[in-house]
């Protein structure tokens, strides 16, 4: 018996309510099994656990009828109902219905009549001149399949975020340096801060599209067209696909909020509008023909009772219920960030030295900054041992001396290896000369849960723990996060006020979204960072914060956004002794 994960009962929903779609069934039934595969995947828990404990039905968009199933599926490894449903349609027609310019009719005609049966089947007709003269295939809409088709190839992979914001920022300020184009902004998942992107989603507004669009396919960063029409183009910039729409000045917030997304969000808001008698699209807010509003977004949210959503937040988990009830949080934004606790530098793995790294803290207006190199047990990253660390000790004091009071200040730390039992990687009496303690699992990703779990809860329990970092230990698309007991590890974190990291590096981003979701309803102190490796990713930070705003987090518990007061006075709470500080911190 198959145990299925939650992304495998995902799976099944999401492929019953394509099917359904097919085979043109009702369309709130679409729907309902398309919300329940969103709502298993935001879970953080397993289903098995949610189940054992009678809960299913407390998840959004799960009713008796969906339960019953996942029950089934948690027991059997099947769902008869939704197996006999799909027979006959296979998995890889499915990704169909990721090519744009295909709906469910078009994949339902083209699979009965043509026996397509997947990407390449459709390739090969396209190809074979046959649905030429065929009705509902004019040349004009079979030249829109090719590049749909093109597109889809390009964009299967998903970028990370780290990678696509600054080249999408970079296109964005060339867009804005064309003297026709009176507005750009970033929309899609690359506003909403999602750790992968699938293509890029950029607004403008000009006097003359058609013409402001043509000037833009021409920009040198740009490799390939693939579609250019007077409102909308599609580029390929090296890999990267962009998507561009040209709206109307008085539709810019409504297209704009639109075309931020998600689309579950957006589906959300327009179930809410209709309660209320109006319709939202992408031209605006109307009561009958009447517009409201729509040039500016927040009139989007506003008309609907709402304040403005930060775009982070809008993924249907809740924002909307907690908007209309006046409960959004503050956010935490990059300027409530007063420090850095975790940047490497030559001493281990960093490509830029003590005074480069230091040099860029100051640049960004720290007030301090921990410097923490691994320890020796790190050896492919050249983890310190006791001369080392000495030697790092030295030269950080001369810096010091060096600079006097300027700021920032300077903090001897170390990423402390968590070994296989719990134990860290340097004894206490030399943790006990650090002023930053984080402690990292970087080895035997693969222990079981239980383990896990113990592992880390035994290294909470180290007085000199500051923060646990990257708690889920996952590299995305390459590792998968350790297994463990996140809300043990959150109830411990919180009872010792060690906090726990959201790692901004792209590679990471660990707290994902949703676990620092639950951290942050758990009062865990955080610490938002950037894992620099050398001085140019100390901007890395931004993107810990972008993830930190989808899990919901405030600026309250995230202990970097603290004065060095306070700060100082968190990370020797739990010391025996009073730290015997390595470095003197400026005044
Ligand atoms: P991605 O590109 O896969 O990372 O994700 P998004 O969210 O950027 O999705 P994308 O590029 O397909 O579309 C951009 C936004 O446009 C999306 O977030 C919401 C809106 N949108 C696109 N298609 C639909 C749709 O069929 N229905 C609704 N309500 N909104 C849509
Ligand atoms: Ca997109
Ligand atoms: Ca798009």
């Amino acid at each position: 018996m198959a145990k299925l994960d939650n992304e495998a009962i995902a799976r099944i929903f999401e492929k019953m309510s394509r099917v359904l779609a097919l085979k043109g069934k009702n369309r709130f039934r679409v729907l309902a099994y398309e919300k329940a595969a969103q709502s298993i995947r935001d879970l953080d828990k397993d289903l098995s656990d949610i189940a054992r404990a009678g809960r299913l039905e407390e998840i959004a968009g799960i009713g008796k009828d969906l339960a019953a199933k996942i029950e089934e599926a948690l027991e059997t490894g099947h769902i008869r109902q939704c197996e006999r449903e799909c027979r006959g349609f296979p998995d890889s027609l499915m990704v169909l219905f990721d090519v744009r310019g295909l709906g469910p009719k078009t994949i339902a005609m083209l699979h009965q009549r043509y026996g397509i049966n997947e990407v390449d089947d459709l390739q090969r007709l396209l190809d074979s001149g046959r649905l030429k003269g065929v009705r509902g295939f004019a040349e004009k809409k079979i030249a829109s399949l090719r590049e749909a088709l093109q597109s889809w190839v390009a964009s299967r992979q998903r970028m990370l975020l780290g990678v696509a914001l600054p080249r999408a920022e970079e296109l964005l300020e060339e867009i804005r340096g064309i003297k026709l184009v009176s507005r750009a902004e970033l929309a899609g998942s690359l506003r909403r801060g999602r750790e992968t992107i699938g293509d890029v989603d950029l607004l403008v507004t000009s006097e003359d599209s058609a013409r402001a669009l043509a000037e833009i396919s021409r920009l040198p960063a740009v490799s390939r067209v693939v579609a250019l029409g007077p409102t909308r183009a599609t580029l390929l910039l090296d890999g990267m696909q962009v998507d561009i729409r040209a709206v109307a000045p008085e539709s810019f917030g409504a297209a704009w909020q639109y075309f931020t997304g998600s689309k579950q969000h957006n589906l959300h808001l327009r179930t809410l509008a209709r309660q209320h008698g109006l319709k939202v699209n992408e031209y605006g807010v109307f009561r009958g023909a009447r517009r409201l509003g729509g040039a500016r977004e927040d009139e989007v949210y506003r008309l609907l009772g709402m304040p403005m959503m930060p775009p982070e937040m809008r993924e249907d988990r809740g924002e909307i219920e907690a908007a209309l009830k006046g409960e959004l949080p503050q956010l935490v934004e990059l300027a409530d960030i007063r420090g850095d606790l975790h940047v490497h530098s030559t001493y281990s793995d960093g490509r830029s030295d003590l005074a480069e790294m230091i040099e860029r803290a100051a640049t960004l207006g720290y007030e301090y900054v921990g410097l923490t190199d691994h320890s020796p047990s790190e050896r492919i990253a050249r983890g310190l041992d006791l001369r080392r660390l000495q030697k790092k000790i030295e030269e950080m004091g001369k810096i010091h001396e060096a600079r006097g009071n300027a700021r920032p200040r300077l903090l001897l730390g170390t990423e402390v290896n968590i070994l296989p039992d719990g134990t860290l990687d340097y004894p206490d009496d030399v943790l006990a000369g650090f002023d930053v303690v984080i402690a990292a699992i970087h080895s035997q990703f693969h222990q079981g849960r239980a383990e896990m779990t113990a592992r880390l809860l035994k290294a909470l329990e180290n007085p000199y723990v500051n923060v646990i970092a990257h708690p889920m230990a996952r590299l995305i698309g390459k590792r998968p996060p350790i297994e463990f007991d996140f809300e043990r590890i959150a109830a411990a974190a919180r009872a010792t006020g060690v906090a726990l990291e959201i790692d901004g590096s792209p590679w990471r981003l660990d707290l994902d979204d949703n676990l620092a979701r639950v951290a942050q309803a758990a009062r865990v102190p955080l610490a938002i960072t950037s894992d620099a490796h050398s001085a140019a990713q100390m901007t890395f930070i931004r993107f810990g914060v972008l993830q930190a705003r989808r899990g919901w987090v405030q600026a309250k518990l995230v202990v970097n956004t603290w004065p060095w007061e306070k700060l100082h006075r968190w990370l020797n709470a739990r010391r025996p002794h009073p730290a015997r500080v390595a470095l003197k911190a400026a005044s």
